[in-house]
């Protein structure tokens, strides 16, 4: 409703007389936390150089595991982009052009990845939907499916973060982003190793490689050793709203997929900011 003070025309809003950018007075209104628009949904990202990478040897069991999943959950499977984006932004830097060039291109690779294990998955009725498919309509083809393909990658484009040549938001935090905007049941990121190590356990330190089980991501952001997944996740999973843990699992292990979507701890649990909210 409009009410009219010393002949400035308000419309009545919490947040009509105050600045946007002071979080003390915006927090009563934008401080409750959002509503989980898909509860029901397991969101799924799949490696691009750790999985798809590896061509059939590892995309058909875990086809054939999402494939006998579908009846017990409802699937989001996001792709990573893989070796074609590592060779994209070889050239691109070679070639000097900027990380919101770069963004877009290395993402059509994630989408590339998307697509590829969609086709594996048709006869079960799953295919790839695009972007804005996902933005908008992702409701609606979940209730005719079990499961959609999407590319990992958020669509930063030439809105990409300058902090480094690489762009510093890819699939796993496309992912992340996604799972906790819809309010998710859960993220589980799939890669081909059995979870994160206190160092990278295929490096040349890899012999003295510890296991965590159970982590923060507090604790991770503390450490600057390398990571199976985007740094930027951990700042993303900082602020999350509705998950509260990511588990990283082993997708070139039978079973382990389908256990950790089961509940069961098989991987690496990561705790976010959520937790503590
Ligand atoms: O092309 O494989 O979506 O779902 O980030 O933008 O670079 O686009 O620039 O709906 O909008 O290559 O064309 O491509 O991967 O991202 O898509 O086939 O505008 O379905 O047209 O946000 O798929 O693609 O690469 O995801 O990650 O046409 Mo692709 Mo990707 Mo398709 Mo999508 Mo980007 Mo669209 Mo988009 Mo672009
Ligand atoms: P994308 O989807 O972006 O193509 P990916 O997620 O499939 O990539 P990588 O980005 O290569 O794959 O990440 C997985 C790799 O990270 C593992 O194969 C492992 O060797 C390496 N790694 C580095 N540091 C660690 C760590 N601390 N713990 C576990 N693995 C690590």
């Amino acid at each position: 409703m409009a009410e009219i003070t010393n002949t400035i025309k308000h419309v009545a809003s919490p947040l009509a007389r105050q600045t946007l950018q002071d979080g003390a007075l915006t927090l009563p209104v934008a401080g409750v936390r959002p509503i989980r628009m898909l509860p029901w949904l397991q969101v799924v990202k799949i490696g691009g150089r750790s999985i798809m990478d590896r061509g059939a040897e590892a995309i058909l069991p875990i086809v054939d595991e999402i494939r006998k999943l579908l009846p017990e959950h409802r699937l989001l499977i996001l792709t990573g982009a893989g070796i074609r984006a590592r060779h994209l932004y070889g050239v691109g830097l070679d070639l000097g052009l900027p990380v919101g060039s770069l963004a877009p291109l290395a993402a059509s690779e994630a989408g590339q990845n998307g697509h590829i294990l969609a086709s594996m998955l048709a006869p079960e009725g799953v295919s790839y939907v695009e972007h804005p498919t996902i933005a908008s309509q992702l409701a609606i083809h979940l209730q005719a499916a079990r499961a959609v393909v999407g590319s990992g990658f958020p669509p930063y484009h030439h809105h990409e973060f300058p902090t480094s040549r690489i762009p510093m938001h890819r699939a796993d935090t496309g992912a992340f982003l996604l799972a906790d905007a819809l309010g998710a049941a859960g993220l589980t990121i799939v890669e081909d190793v059995d979870g994160v190590y206190s160092t990278d356990p295929q490096g040349a330190d890899g012999a003295r490689a510890e296991f965590l089980p159970e982590v923060s991501a507090a604790e991770l952001a503390a450490g600057n050793g390398t990571l199976p997944f985007d740094r930027a996740l951990l700042d993303v999973m900082a602020n999350a709203r509705h998950l509260e843990r990511v588990q990283v699992v082993n997708g070139l292990v039978p079973g382990r997929l389908t256990a950790a979507l089961r509940g069961e701890h098989v991987g690496t649990l990561i705790h976010t900011g959520a937790a503590a909210r």
